[in-house]
């Protein structure tokens, strides 16, 4: 075994042997031992020579790793701080819906593609050089002045595979919502956080303005919306914005931590959680995708089984047979 892997399987067994006489630490919870050895991605999926089943992508790069099963979407348009137009949301939807049907990839990044002599960017919102003259998002490859940013959030939420955001450098607008939309926020510390909406002239009345404050508080919400100002990775690790920040060489490493510890758990559990931590504020569409979860695990559960059985044979169900039916 792979010196990495005994460190993986070793932060694992570490809540397992417990010592009667050792005192409590947070440490027990082997987070500390996992590899923090950078992701290797063995399969670059960003154009058709190795993917058959898509368009190549231009605006966006999309990887995965086996090995660590995780795939990685990053903005590809450094020339203006990876902000998005109509083709870039297209692609980043497609590259989400691959990596969600992808039974190889539990856990998928969110990032960008960072270049020396550039400026660092996870993303600053919208494209205003695509703005048509009646001000909608046009860059030719829809039939309308169409953003299907509110389309991409949405798909977010219902994906049942955590999205974690890596941010380096500015997150602003559409692009500071995008991240707010990810299960997790991982930062660089040169990482800069605002919305620029009431200042360009636009508003996001849906996540980005109601799950902004059940991160940071209808206070704090207020005011970086009313006063567009931008904060660095501190402030956002203190008021809840983002879960963790690092000096930049050590990002990539830590993230690769994160992404190896939720790769290890339960992927039911961690769906389950992520639909149950949405359900509150997503009303019905919450709750029925709660409820597919439930259904899905159902469906392989005896009793579910009995009434396939029962009516292929032609015969009286009996669900009471079964322990899980004792309720
Ligand atoms: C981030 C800022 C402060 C960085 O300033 P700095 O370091 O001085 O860099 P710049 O020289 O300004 O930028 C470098 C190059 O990048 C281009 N650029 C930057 N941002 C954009 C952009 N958003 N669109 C197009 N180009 C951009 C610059 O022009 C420059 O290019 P060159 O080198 O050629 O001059 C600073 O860049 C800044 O303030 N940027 C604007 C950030 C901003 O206001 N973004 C918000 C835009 N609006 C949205 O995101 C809303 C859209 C949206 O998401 C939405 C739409 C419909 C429905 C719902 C939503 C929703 O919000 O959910």
């Amino acid at each position: 075994m792979s010196q990495r892997n005994n460190q993986n399987a070793a932060s694992m067994s570490a809540a397992r042997n417990p010592s009667p006489t050792a005192p409590p630490t947070k440490h027990r919870d082997g987070f500390s031992l996992i590899s923090t050895t950078p992701i290797h991605y063995n399969h670059d999926l960003t154009t058709t020579t190795n993917n058959p089943t898509t368009t190549s992508f231009t605006d966006i790069t999309y990887k995965i790793s086996t090995k660590d099963k995780v795939a990685r979407i990053a903005f590809n348009r450094p020339e203006v701080l990876h902000a998005f137009r109509p083709r870039t949301i297209n692609e980043v939807r497609k590259a989400l819906e691959m990596a969600q049907d992808d039974i190889r990839v539990s856990v998928i990044l969110f990032s960008s593609e960072c270049v020396e002599g550039r400026t660092n960017a996870f993303c600053a919102g919208g494209d205003q050089s695509v703005r048509s003259g009646n001000g909608g998002y046009d860059d030719g490859t829809e039939a309308a002045p169409r953003l299907r940013v509110l389309d991409l959030q949405i798909q977010m939420r219902r994906c049942p595979k955590p999205i974690i955001a890596v941010v380096q450098g500015y997150a602003i607008g559409g692009g500071h919502i995008l991240h707010m939309c990810c299960d997790i926020t991982l930062a660089s510390d040169d990482a800069v956080f605002g919305q620029t909406g009431p200042r360009m002239g636009s508003f996001d009345a849906g996540y980005g303005s109601v799950h902004m404050a059940r991160l940071i508080g209808q206070k704090k919400a207020r005011e970086m919306w009313f006063t567009c100002r931008f904060y660095d990775s501190q402030e956002a690790v203190d008021m809840g914005l983002i879960n963790a920040f690092y000096p930049r060489d050590k990002l990539e490493g830590e993230v690769a931590r994160w992404v190896r510890r939720i790769g290890m758990n339960s992927p039911t559990a961690v769906a389950c959680t992520k639909a149950a931590l949405n359900a509150d504020q997503d009303g019905a569409a919450g709750i029925a995708l709660m409820g597919g979860h439930l259904t899905r695990l159902f469906y392989m559960s005896d009793e579910g089984k009995e009434g396939r059985d029962a009516y292929l044979e032609s015969r009286a169900p009996d669900f009471h047979k079964f322990p899980t039916s004792k309720l």
